[in-house]
């Protein structure tokens, strides 16, 4: 009777153990969920801050900022040196407040920028462009999985609409920005 009732018990001990851990499970899960979403829902808030200062930059001095010498060049940011030399250059004008997120994503990269405001700087014949040359500037993040899935170009065929998972796959976040 003792020896039946002993048995008993473990066998409730192993139901008891499996429910809690996919309980566990389930709570892990959610929770690695919510801390993506976050993350996602915090970069897109970033890159439309960013977008916003470029904006008001190009407002003030007739083209979006860039790394390379003059106005007309079409040097963006690939790097992380490049795209806080870019973050300087607004935060720097006070189009934008300095912080961590800014300079580099939910993920801890920098983000992308490919500067094309300037008719003719960039050969893309995509339908982002214009006839007389000029193209749409995409600003993103690599998103989740910190890889660049659509590269350059994809952006420019979404001028001014905020593009996330264009493809398969794909997690990249971002804006392009239309030519003025
Ligand atoms: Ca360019
Ligand atoms: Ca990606």
């Amino acid at each position: 009777m003792l020896k039946n009732q002993k048995a008993f018990t473990i066998v409730e001990l192993v139901i008891v153990l499996a429910i809690i851990s996919i309980l566990t499970g389930i709570v892990v899960f959610n929770v690695s969920d919510y801390i993506k979403k976050s993350k996602i829902a915090a970069t897109k808030s970033s890159v439309n801050q960013i977008v916003k200062a470029m904006e008001m930059y190009r407002t003030k001095f007739g083209c979006l900022p860039t790394t390379g010498s003059s106005c007309s060049s079409d040097f963006g940011a690939q790097n992380q040196q490049q795209w806080d030399q870019i973050v300087n250059i607004l935060v720097s004008n006070g189009f934008i407040a300095d912080n961590l997120r800014i300079h580099k994503d939910s993920w801890g990269n920098p983000y992308k920028y490919d500067k094309n405001d300037y008719p003719g700087a960039s050969f893309r014949p995509a339908p982002g462009c214009k006839p007389d040359g000029s193209c749409c500037s995409p600003i993103w993040s690599l998103g989740p999985n910190s890889i660049d899935d659509v590269g350059w170009g994809i952006f420019n065929y979404n001028c001014n609409k905020f593009t996330t998972g264009v493809t398969e796959g794909d997690d990249d976040i971002g804006i392009s920005i239309p030519p003025m």
